[in-house]
């Protein structure tokens, strides 16, 4: 099924075309408007005249969280604040946040991304969604939120946590569709099938909206089987909109990008060159419609690669692989490139593992020490108390083939772990720069 066939379909050469037309109004747009892209672009000698078409994006100065950063609050808007009618704000772990603001026109185009994603996964006006991201700054709630609503679902704005009362509404009200973290959504299918008040069987679920951060194939069988759904991910962030700048289609084989309205490239994140089609590298962005805070040649810090071959679906829109990990959450342990997701791969090829690990490097000694706790299962932990050497054993190689570096792995009690109803928290790095 699909909410905009006509887009989604497009020919390659007429959405080339129409990126063109949308780039050079955007880059003319923004000269004008922003005192930040006037000077970059003079900085840089490129003048708007000087971009016919999406060919020459690659003349465009990139743009970094730091620059957003230093124009805060609302340096970098495109248009006045009379015309903004909403603000989001991403939650930085340091420093300022980076404050969005969104005309009427960006938060159609907006739901338009979400609606287009959630129709791709089966819902439909008839469907009962329940939208377990937080509402507030954060974009998810009210991303999901405004593209259920744009399809005319049935919404329950449930923001997170309150499992139980999650759990409650779920199976009462018939919910069909979930939209919540993938990490939260694993806690709500546990919590599921320990609690003595629900059963699956009681649940209507069809179809989840996975998204906000990093989950793997694996995370995916293991939602799917807990929760009887189809589980899709879902993707976007802050400083080009929110949820929905793509998501993948029913084949579940990449994330479709609305190209239409954001523009993708892949470059070197240390040359800045742009890489052929299909390798790996830092994402970049240009929004191609938005007028409240548009952002040119912005550096995601995402890692992943483009697929341009076409999909079975029959969507043209580029399709990304499953985010590898950021630049800035890579972690370096004695010399070697380690990311969350390839861990939590590995785990989630044990059964005895429920699938929460954390990670913890410190430094001792002037060596990186890499401790990785893991989480079992309620119905496999009281079995193999006082028996965990042969599963440490069997993880422990498994990581070291994977990773190429030794990992102290310790297995811990269920829900052992601190949860966390919006992103997960996976890694606690202790060393001292
Ligand atoms: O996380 C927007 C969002 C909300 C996306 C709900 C999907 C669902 P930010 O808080 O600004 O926005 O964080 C953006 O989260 O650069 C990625 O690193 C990560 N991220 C978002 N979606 C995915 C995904 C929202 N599907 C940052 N897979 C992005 C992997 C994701 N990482």
């Amino acid at each position: 099924m699909m909410w905009n066939p006509e887009m989604e379909c497009m020919p390659r050469p007429e959405l080339e075309r129409l990126q063109s037309e949308r780039l050079v109004k955007i880059v003319k747009y923004t000269y004008d408007n922003v005192k930040f892209y006037h000077d970059r672009m003079d900085f840089a000698g490129v003048k708007p005249s000087d971009i016919k078409g999406i060919e020459d994006i690659s003349k465009l100065p990139f743009m970094s969280k730091q620059d957003l950063r230093d124009y805060y609050p609302t340096g970098t808007f495109a248009a006045p604040l009379s015309e903004i009618v909403r603000f989001h704000a991403s939650s930085g772990t340091t420093g300022k946040p980076i404050v969005a603001g969104y005309t009427q026109h960006d938060l159609e185009c907006w739901s338009e991304g979400v609606a287009r994603c959630l129709t791709a996964y089966g819902i439909t006006k008839e469907d009962i969604v329940q939208v377990a991201y937080g509402y507030g700054l954060f974009t998810g709630g009210l991303g999901a939120h405004d593209g259920a609503t744009r399809i005319g679902c049935s919404v329950l704005p449930a923001s997170s946590g309150n499992t139980a009362k999650q759990l409650m509404l779920m199976r009462d009200l018939g919910v069909t569709a979930l939209c919540c973290t993938p990490s939260y959504a694993l806690f709500l299918a546990e919590s599921l099938h320990k609690s003595e008040d629900f059963k699956l069987s009681d649940m209507h679920l069809k179809a989840g909206a996975f998204g906000a951060e990093p989950w793997s194939e694996n995370m995916r069988a293991e939602l799917e089987e807990k929760l009887g759904i189809k589980a899709y991910d879902i993707y976007g962030l802050t400083e080009v909109s929110g949820p929905g700048v793509g998501g993948e289609c029913e084949c579940q084989d990449g994330t479709h990008i609305w190209e239409d309205m954001f523009f993708p490239e892949i470059i070197d994140p240390q040359t800045l060159k742009p890489l052929p089609h299909g390798d790996q590298g830092e994402l970049v962005f240009t929004t191609l419609t938005k007028e409240g805070m548009p952002v040119i040649r912005y550096r995601t810090r995402d890692l992943t690669s483009l697929n341009y071959a076409p999909c079975k679906c029959g969507r043209t829109a580029v399709r990304m692989n499953k985010i590898m990990g950021r630049t800035d959450d890579m972690l370096i342990i004695r010399g070697v490139n380690v990311f969350p997701t390839q861990i939590e791969s590995v785990i989630m090829e044990f059964a005895e593992c429920n699938g929460q690990y954390l990670i913890t490097v410190d430094r001792v000694d002037n060596t990186d020490t890499f401790r990785l706790d893991i989480e079992l299962r309620s119905e496999c932990y009281g079995d193999m108390v006082g028996q965990f050497q042969s599963l440490i054993k069997a993880i422990t190689g498994r990581i070291s083939s994977v990773i190429g570096i030794k990992c102290d792995v310790h297995v811990v009690e269920p829900n052992a772990i601190e949860r966390s109803a919006g992103k997960a928290k996976h890694v606690v790095d202790l060393r001292k720069i």
